[in-house]
């Protein structure tokens, strides 16, 4: 899994995480064509998440030929599974309670050492909205309008050696994390830490920039079941991406 990503970024090629929240509604059938192309599909949610039923969501996915990384984005320990292939081994960097940066971490431990999970170490780090995974997590959100300190907190993410930062606005935020963020943290951690970005992404455009500004992923949820077919249109711009020229399409940004 890590192996698949870290050698997207060598070529130069974006990543597209589609994330299903197994306490949503999920129509398999009718996600087949984003899935399908797909680079990974998450899985998690912070309310009301078994893991039985994260292992049957998985169990239907791959039925339906969903033939995937199946990866935990876990809203909490009852997000672990056996199902699944790896997991976002994350830490709530900006929560202001403990159990979210290291307490729940050091529970996992033992059940994904014993599930034999593939872990991708990973700097979670939410902004702005937050949503539910800032209110749960009980984030002190980063300030929208606060670049610096998004880079700042990648850039100690990065020195404390986690090799992925999840850049996070929140499920259905309203205002995803600004191109303008993402190039300033690109630019002060280097090439070196692994940047997803999410929350609140729902068009082309918003995508692009997204990727454009620095990001190797960019994770997709709530468009999936609302407006699939232009979520279809966002994973094939991803897709697309390795073969084109980065410096024309977004030139006020990419410089
Ligand atoms: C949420 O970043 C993800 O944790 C995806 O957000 O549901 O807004 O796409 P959306």
């Amino acid at each position: 899994m890590k192996k698949l990503l870290l050698e997207r970024k060598e070529k130069g090629c974006k990543s597209f995480f589609a994330l299903l929240d197994p306490d949503k509604p999920i129509d398999i059938n009718k996600l087949i064509p984003i899935l399908t192309r797909a680079t990974v599909v998450l899985i998690g949610g912070s309310l009301g998440v078994t893991p039985y039923d994260i292992d049957d969501l998985i169990t239907r996915a791959r039925e339906a030929g969903i033939d995937k990384p199946f990866v935990l984005f876990p809203g909490g320990l009852n997000n672990i599974a056996a199902n699944a292939d790896a997991i976002l081994y994350m830490s709530l960097l900006n929560s202001l309670d403990p159990y979210w940066i290291i307490g729940a971490q050091v529970a996992a431990a033992p059940i994904v050492k014993r599930l034999g999970l593939e872990v991708l170490p990973t700097a979670y780090i939410i902004v702005g909205e937050g949503g539910a995974a800032g209110h749960v997590g009980r984030a002190q959100t980063i300030p929208l309008d606060k670049p610096e300190l998004v880079a700042a907190y990648t850039l100690a993410a990065k020195y404390l050696g986690m090799q992925f930062v999840y850049l996070e606005a929140g499920s259905g935020a309203h205002t995803h994390i600004p191109p303008e963020t993402v190039k300033l943290t690109r630019k002060v951690v280097g090439n070196d830490v692994y940047l997803i970005v999410g929350g609140g992404i729902r068009d082309v455009d918003t995508a692009l920039a997204v990727l454009e500004a620095g990001a190797d992923a960019i994770v997709i949820g709530t468009l999936l079941e609302r407006q699939p077919e232009k979520a279809t249109e966002i994973v094939e711009t991803v897709n697309s991406y390795c073969s084109r020229d980065a410096s024309t399409l977004h030139p006020d940004i990419s410089s």
